[in-house]
């Protein structure tokens, strides 16, 4: 029953990391099309790093024989505003995929499903670095009084460190 709630919090993660790859390409081609080059390379490889993710799980629900079910529902037409918009909805996705992680591993510790639990630890440091990095560019964003202008500046200069 626990172990059964741990594996469908795992495959509900899965299908977060395969959105989160979905959402970031699309972000990467609004930043292309409005011409954020390296706002679009950015998104392009956090799309791929996400879809590493989700690889990730789907091999270790395998590897211990569970079937693991994407699930083809879970997307809707997103739009943007701006890049500062861009940039707030990945840090608020991160966030969210932060307190799924944060949910399971509490959920295979207090169970000692510690094999699951070591699994997730690479989660959540990779979801604390994710984090720190949006965090810095959102306020990056702010301290340069963020306008259309020069965000392209901003572009060039620091979102090139990430990319
Ligand atoms: Fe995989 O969600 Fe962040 O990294």
């Amino acid at each position: 029953m626990n172990k059964n709630k741990i594996n469908k919090n795992l495959n509900n993660q899965l299908n977060l990391e395969n959105y989160s790859s979905n959402l970031y390409l699309q972000m990467s081609a609004w930043c292309n099309i409005e011409n954020y080059k390296n706002a679009s390379i950015f998104f392009k490889k956090n799309s791929e790093e996400e879809l590493k993710h989700m690889e990730k799980i789907f091999n270790f629900l395998c590897d211990i024989n569970i079937l693991p079910i994407l699930n083809f529902n879970i997307y809707f037409k997103i739009n943007f505003n701006s890049i500062q918009d861009i940039f707030k909805k990945a840090y608020i996705n991160e966030k969210k995929i932060t307190r799924n992680i944060n949910y399971i591993s509490n959920i295979a510790f207090k169970k000692r499903d510690f094999k699951t639990f070591h699994f997730l630890s690479w989660y959540i440091l990779k979801q604390n670095e994710e984090e720190k990095i949006l965090k810095t560019i959102l306020d990056n964003l702010k301290f340069f009084n963020y306008n259309n202008k020069n965000f392209l500046i901003f572009d060039n200069l620091f979102l090139s460190k990430y990319i």
